[in-house]
């Protein structure tokens, strides 16, 4: 039987929204007790630099140096690379703060003489004393395509570049089926038959560009299930819209009602528990799935740790029948 005081805890996690919880956890657990598995299929090459904007929010905010306006780059940011930029004709579109583009250069130097993305990031966290494992999905490329009704766009031109606005039809993950689950992720979720991790929590990250390319990579979700902790998905929709970014316009375009039940269902099969916002509290009769509802939003750092509490009471409810002898 796992100790809930000291197994690990593992979170999935995309970017803004899922850090937040990710940043609570940090704050709950004890150093060295969360693992954060995070997406890469946003990942690409701008200005000769290698840019993975989930791992870099990831760590920018458990290292308490992320952008609070922005939710992305670094806070106390300067632009004046970029307005150097502008004045020659550069690309602009895509915008790397002064601070934030000594990240960028260093990962792309690192990657250039053969360093892994785990162990280049691995290096920054223990640099920014961060208090838990930042564990790059995978090594290998997946890139995310969007398909939409003007053609099929590269992940960034559509998210930063249009803002979202062409409407979405399908989304890709190419490079999946051949990347390999990052060695670190796989150990984390086999840690051996005496200690398997306290908790999966898939973040409040948006389902269907943060959290599917995680489990698109061949073997990830067998590793899930067979980790031996409760699975539970926080919801991203409030009353129908997402705090922040995309999600519901987007399942308004692929025809599914935009409503925690549709993000449940689209986890059925993977998860054991699903946490509903209590605005949604009307919602938790038509779910047949273990729910905790509470308030899911994270305005404040208490916000934060409260959710993340809330959150591993709710994973230790469900694990003790499980684990109770027979
Ligand atoms: N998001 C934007 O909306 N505009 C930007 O100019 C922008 C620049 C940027 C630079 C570095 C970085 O790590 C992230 C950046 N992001 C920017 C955020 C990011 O591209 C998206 O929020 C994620 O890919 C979606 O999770």
């Amino acid at each position: 039987m796992s100790d809930s005081r000291t197994a690990s805890v593992i979170a999935l996690s995309g970017g803004i929204g899922g850090a937040k919880l990710a940043l609570g956890l940090c704050k709950v657990l004890p150093p060295g007790g969360l693992t954060v598995i995070v997406n890469t299929a946003d990942d690409f090459d701008h200005l000769g630099l290698r840019i993975c904007p989930d791992i870099d929010t990831v760590l920018y905010t458990l290292a308490g140096l992320a952008n609070p306006t922005l939710g992305w780059g670094r806070r106390d940011e300067t632009w004046s690379f970029m307005q150097a930029l502008e004045s020659l004709g550069g690309e602009t579109w895509f915008r790397l703060g002064d601070r934030d583009l000594a990240l960028h250069v260093e990962r792309t130097r690192r990657l250039h003489v053969g360093d892994s993305l785990t162990a280049f990031t691995a290096d920054v966290a223990r640099r920014w004393r961060v208090r838990a494992q930042v564990l790059p999905m995978s090594d290998d490329p997946v890139r995310t395509r969007i398909v939409t009704a003007e053609g099929e766009l590269a992940f960034q031109d559509y998210f930063v570049r249009r803002r979202c606005a062409p409407p979405l039809r399908a989304v890709k993950f190419h490079g999946a089926p051949e990347a390999r689950v990052a060695p670190q992720v796989q150990d984390a979720l086999r840690p051996g038959q005496t200690s398997p991790p306290r908790a999966i929590i898939i973040c409040p990250s948006n389902p269907y560009l943060s959290v599917d390319p995680i489990l698109a990579l061949p073997g990830m979700r067998a590793l899930l299930r067979a980790a031996g902790a409760p699975v539970i998905a926080v919801t991203p929709l409030i009353g129908g819209e997402a705090v922040k970014g995309p999600t519901a316009k987007i399942m308004r375009e692929l025809g599914l009602p935009p409503s925690p039940l549709t993000i449940a269902n689209h986890y059925a099969g993977l998860i054991d528990g699903f946490v509903l916002d209590e605005r949604d509290a009307d919602l938790a009769g038509s779910l047949d799935l273990s729910l905790r509802v509470t308030n899911t939003l994270m305005s404040s750092l208490e916000d934060r740790e409260r959710l993340a509490r809330e959150v591993l009471q709710f994973a230790d409810a469900l694990a003790r029948p499980r684990r109770s002898p027979a």
